[in-house]
Parts: C-alpha cells; sequence; structure tokens
C-alpha cells in the first residue's frame, strides 16, 4: 500500500506539492492534466512535464485521476471509435511515461453528485452532503448554478463549467439508454482497450457512481457488488479494475465494505478510503474519516483491504474544511493530511499485528 494525496495541478489546486510532502507516510500524488477535455489525446510532452514538477518536489506520480471518458463512448454513438482511439493514445503516452494506474468512471452526465457543498456540523467544519429530497425537487440544470455558489472560487472534478452548460444536450444523448445499454458500452470500451493495457501494462480503475443509485433518472452502473463483479468477468483481464471507494459505493447502506473488498481481491488497483454520517438513509455529510465520526469502522475497511493483499495507491477522500481553510470543496489540505496519517495509523497497527500473531 502507498499513502497518496490527489493534486489537481499548480494551476488548479489551493495545495502545493511542498505541502503535500510534508504530510508523514505520503510518498506519492494522484494528478491529472485538469485542463484536458474528455476525449483529447494527452501529448507526453505534457505528461513528461507533470512528472517531472511531481518528482522535483521530492514526490512521484502514484496514477492518474481521472482521463475522463468521452460522452459519445459511454452512449455508444459513432464518434466513439475515434474518440477510442485518442483513449489508447492517451494510455500509450502515459504508459511509455511510465504511469501504470488509471482512474476513470462510466457516469453519465453528472459525475459525483452533492447538494450541498458546505453543510455545518455541530464543530463548525463544514462538509459535502447529500439529500435525495433536495436532487427530486431540483432542475438538472439548475444543479449547478445552485451549488456553484460554494466552490470557493475553484473548478470541480465533474462539475466543470462547459460541461455544466450542455446539461440539456447532455440528458438529451441518454435518451433510451438504460443500464444493459451502458453495459454493453462498457464492455465495449474496455475490450478495445485492454489490449494497449496489456502492452504498457496499464491498470484501468473504475470508479464507484456516487451517490450508487440513479440520479436524474440517468442509469447507473457501477453502484454495488453483484454489477462490479458483472464488470469485471465480461472483460476478465486483470487490468480490468477497480478504484475501491468508501465514500462511494457506502452511500448505498446495504453495500457490506468489507466483504466486497473482498470479493474484489486481485482486482482493485486504488483506493479511496473516507466515512459518511448518514441522518437518514438518504441523507448523508461527509464526516472526519475516524470511525466514530460516522457510520463506517474504518479499521475493518482497511482491514479488508490489508487480508486481500492489496498493494496499490491509497488516498484519503474528501476531507471537511477546517482551521479557516478556503479550498476545493473536499478538496482541502488539512483534513486530508488528517485522514491520510490517521488511515496510515491503521495500517501499521493491522500489519504489525499480524505479523506478530504469525509469528
Ligand atoms: C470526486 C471524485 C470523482 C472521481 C471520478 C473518477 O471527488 O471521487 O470525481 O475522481 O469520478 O473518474
Amino acid at each position: 500500500m502507498e499513502m497518496t494525496l490527489r493534486w489537481y495541478g499548480a494551476a488548479h489546486d489551493t495545495v502545493t506539492l511542498q505541502q503535500i510532502r510534508q504530510i508523514p507516510g505520503v510518498t506519492g500524488v494522484i494528478t491529472t492534466l485538469y485542463d484536458t477535455a474528455p476525449g483529447e489525446v494527452w501529448s507526453r510532452e505534457r505528461i513528461r512535464a507533470m512528472k517531472e514538477e511531481v518528482e522535483s518536489a521530492g514526490l512521484h506520480v502514484s496514477g492518474i485521476e481521472s482521463v475522463n471518458v468521452h460522452e459519445s463512448i459511454k452512449t455508444g454513438a459513432q464518434e466513439r471509435e475515434t474518440y477510442i482511439q485518442h483513449y489508447c493514445k492517451t494510455l500509450e503516452h502515459l504508459g511509455r511515461e511510465d504511469i501504470h494506474l488509471v482512474c476513470y468512471n462510466f457516469m453519465p452526465v453528472f459525475d459525483w453528485t452533492r447538494t450541498e457543498l458546505a453543510r455545518m456540523r455541530p464543530d463548525g467544519s463544514t462538509v459535502l452532503a447529500y439529500t435525495q429530497e433536495a436532487v427530486d425537487r431540483l432542475d438538472p440544470d439548475r444543479m449547478f448554478a445552485s451549488i456553484a455558489d460554494d466552490m470557493n472560487g475553484t473548478v470541480m472534478p465533474g462539475w466543470e463549467p462547459e460541461r455544466m452548460e450542455r446539461v440539456r444536450e447532455l440528458f438529451a444523448m441518454y435518451r433510451g439508454i438504460d443500464d444493459e445499454a451502458l453495459f454493453a458500452n462498457l464492455k465495449y470500451f474496455l475490450e478495445r482497450i485492454m489490449p494497449v493495457c496489456d502492452a504498457y501494462d496499464i491498470n484501468m480503475a473504475i470508479h464507484p457512481d456516487d451517490p450508487a443509485w440513479s440520479v436524474f433518472g440517468l442509469p447507473r452502473i457501477i453502484i454495488n457488488k453483484e454489477n462490479i463483479l458483472r464488470m469485471i468477468r465480461m472483460v476478465d483481464n486483470p487490468h480490468n479494475g477497480v478504484t475501491f471507494c468508501s465514500g462511494s459505493y457506502g452511500t448505498n447502506l446495504k453495500n457490506d465494505l468489507p466483504d466486497m473488498i473482498r470479493a474484489l481481491k486481485g482486482r482493485i488497483h486504488f483506493a479511496h478510503v473516507r466515512n459518511l454520517k448518514f441522518n437518514s438513509p438518504t441523507d448523508f455529510e461527509e464526516a472526519a474519516h475516524v470511525s466514530n465520526d460516522g457510520n463506517f469502522d474504518m479499521y475493518e475497511i482497511m482491514k479488508a483491504l490489508y487480508e486481500i493483499g492489496f498493494h496499490g495507491p491509497i488516498r484519503p477522500d474528501h476531507g471537511r474544511m477546517i482551521w479557516g481553510e478556503k479550498a476545493m470543496p473536499g478538496y482541502g489540505l488539512y483534513d486530508r493530511a488528517l485522514g491520510a496519517v490517521y488511515l496510515n495509523g491503521l495500517w501499521e497497527a493491522i500489519e504489525k499485528n499480524d505479523k506478530r500473531s504469525a509469528g
């Protein structure tokens, strides 16, 4: 296991590489070329420049989150051939630059969805939160406007203004696409990219849909154990793997997180670990990482990852906004640093216990 932090690049992140370097136990970053559009080919020069910047700060690039999938691939439109070729080129360039992990998602229109970006908790911290009732009341194309004010001047992944301007058009593209069609389009995509992943040893790690159910009537498939196992088996290649995100699968309280981790042994290439606090099954907020602040048993989650021999990068996920920090909601420095150190502490204890009991 390697502890990492997500970093959006110097031009987009309020957190610096120098700060990340000072978080004890963090050795790598998960990053991206944040200003590229889905479908664009990433050049080797830009990838190399990104790597050099990270390495000159004493860290390394542990993986990419995300290389976004063009909407035509998700909808199975004719132009998908061109965009799949572009995707393959980007994978090849990453591989040639010695980057071997790519996180992506297959969520229609919206990436992850929250209804509040700054819900106040009793200790004065603010957190991202979700209420189904609020979504049910909201017109999808007003969704962006309703939360844009809370972004602290940042651009949030999945909530780029260019994407939001096209919401109506994007919704129209999904007319007639149900879960089965989305599965078929995902299979098609994976089958096409696997030869490149094999050639350059790229681990693809699909991010779950967040929340793990359909929003605004759009199909969503990466939501539970049954579907994720189906996804893995339908293209049975070790490079076809997953990002295990506790905070996303965990939005559905029926998902037994440690059990899912065990079922995915060998196919978890990347992990996002965070806690959620539920006020009702359809109202949750992103608590601090520690178990007693939310509903998940973080020890059991880390133990399951340890037991399956997980050796990929892990990162703390969305943090609370604390100590007066102004940053991209969920992606400030302080609370994610606390999360990284806590998760490392759990891991150390689990590992030592295991080694001692083994003899
Ligand atoms: C939100 C993230 C997601 C994730 C993408 C992966 O903070 O967890 O935006 O990066 O879905 O493609």
